[in-house]
């Protein structure tokens, strides 16, 4: 909602930001400034950002295999990773909580981790 003349929220300016919601509850907004709400349905937690202009990419990861026995060697691809504005993807950061190191690959192959 945006302000009106008098610089009060003009309620006919309403705009809709995530019509994809399912079922959203406990609205709250983050130390960074974007809203996280409970998808009660789904059983998720999910984040909304507001970045004008250039959208910054959708990050998605897949690793093969998901489970097996140890030590289990698994590897990463977020080749999948998206930009919603068509912007080309020039790196890939991948943080290991395990080990506390970044490494940034140009692209592929990605990352793998035993
Ligand atoms: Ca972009």
């Amino acid at each position: 909602m945006f302000a009106g003349a008098g610089g009060d929220p003009d309620p006919a300016t309403r705009v809709s930001f995530d019509v994809g919601a399912d079922v959203p509850v406990d609205l709250e907004i983050g130390p960074g400034g974007d809203l996280y709400y409970v998808d009660i349905y789904g059983g998720d937690v999910r984040r909304i950002s507001y970045a004008p202009g250039n959208q910054p990419p959708v990050a998605a990861i897949a690793a093969t295999p998901t489970d097996g026995a140890l030590p289990l060697h698994v590897d990463f691809d977020g080749t999948s990773s998206s930009d919603p504005d068509g912007d080309a993807i020039i790196a890939y950061d991948w943080i290991s909580t395990a080990t506390a190191t970044t490494t940034t690959r140009a692209a592929r192959p990605p990352p793998s981790t035993t």
